[in-house]
């Protein structure tokens, strides 16, 4: 086989990844815990060329020297398990908006690890595809996985794996992406968290957090109860950005409009409806709710911030 494609879908940490043990193998400090997505994807075709260097392209136009730099690192790296010097065609179309804080990196790096495992012919276990995948980008490591999925730290590259918690969730969670400015975030996931792990005084109480409201949320999902998914979901995001504005230099991902949000998600629990907010490394916020409270949030949100762009998301499927 000379050209595969794959599919992986983004996913949304509930319990956040942030800041690594071994920066070269992508290796945690924590476990982490996310809920794959449907309607935000990539889809991956990899061939091997007859060329002097690999190609890479990205929604039909060549990489940017960030993302061909990146991507190449990981090339070199499938290259040197499979003992092959052949140069690879790299065609990635986001169906993400990327670096919006919507991990467009997740699904990008699980559909390019997936797509070099079939075109090497690797033939990996879904297991081993997520510790290959986080080679690429940490929170790639969940996305080979549908619905619930828990990263678990491990020790070192073989043991550094996701494991689906609840492949297909069967009671109505969604998600609600407000995204309130598309461009890039000024501040990478690897600088920032590099950052709060180097100098947050907080740091050394992440991992404690991370354990507690990774045994809460397991539970949690277990009894189906999407009220406290929620409450943990954004106390645990919370957490994560207390390490940056308590770094030093202090940093912050959220711009005016993302506090609006959050106030505007705090009117709606009053009301009754089921709304809790996560965010990532951006200013885009997040609202996890049930089928039931999505529209009447959904319209609620638009009337009040009409430049938003909102997509409502269910849980997604694994690497396809
Ligand atoms: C997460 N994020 O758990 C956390 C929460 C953003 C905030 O994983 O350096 O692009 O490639 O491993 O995976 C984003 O970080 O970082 C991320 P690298 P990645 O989803």
């Amino acid at each position: 086989m000379t050209t595969t494609t794959t599919t992986a879908h983004t996913n949304i940490a509930l319990i956040k990844y942030w800041g690594k043990k071994d920066e070269h193998l992508h290796l945690p400090y924590t476990d982490s815990l996310s809920l794959t997505l449907d309607g935000y994807y990539s889809v991956t075709t990899t061939s091997f060329i007859q060329a002097p260097n690999d190609q890479i392209f990205i929604n039909h136009h060549p990489a940017s020297p960030e993302f061909f730099s990146r991507t190449e690192k990981f090339l070199n790296l499938i290259r040197k398990i499979n003992h092959s010097s052949q140069k690879i065609e790299v065609k990635t179309d986001n169906f993400v908006p990327t670096a919006a804080g919507l991990a467009s990196s997740a699904s990008g790096f699980a559909a390019l690890a997936g797509s070099l495992a079939k075109l090497f012919q690797m033939s990996l276990t879904k297991t081993e595809l997520s510790a290959l995948a986080r080679l690429g980008s940490g929170s790639a490591t969940r996305s080979i996985f549908g619905g619930f999925v828990q990263w678990h730290q491990g020790h070192n590259s073989q043991t550094s794996i996701a494991e689906p918690i609840l492949e297909k969730p069967t009671f109505p969670i969604r998600l609600l992406s407000v995204v309130i400015n598309n461009q890039a975030k000024k501040i990478s996931s690897t600088t920032g968290m590099q950052q709060a792990v180097a100098t947050s005084p907080f740091y050394p109480q992440w991992p404690h957090i991370v354990q507690q409201d990774l045994q809460h949320i397991l539970k949690a999902i277990k009894n189906q109860d999407l009220e406290q998914i929620g409450a943990i979901a954004e106390a645990n995001c919370l957490a994560m950005h207390a390490l940056n504005w308590s770094a030093r230099p202090a940093f912050s991902y959220f711009e005016d409009t993302t506090y609006q949000v959050i106030e505007a998600v705090k009117k709606l629990r009053q009301r009754g409806y089921l709304a809790y907010y996560t965010i990532d490394a951006g200013p885009n916020v997040k609202i996890i709710t049930t089928s039931k409270d999505l529209l009447p949030i959904k319209e609620y949100l638009q009337t009040n911030f009409p430049q938003a762009q909102m997509t409502a998301l269910k849980p997604g499927p694994g690497l396809q």
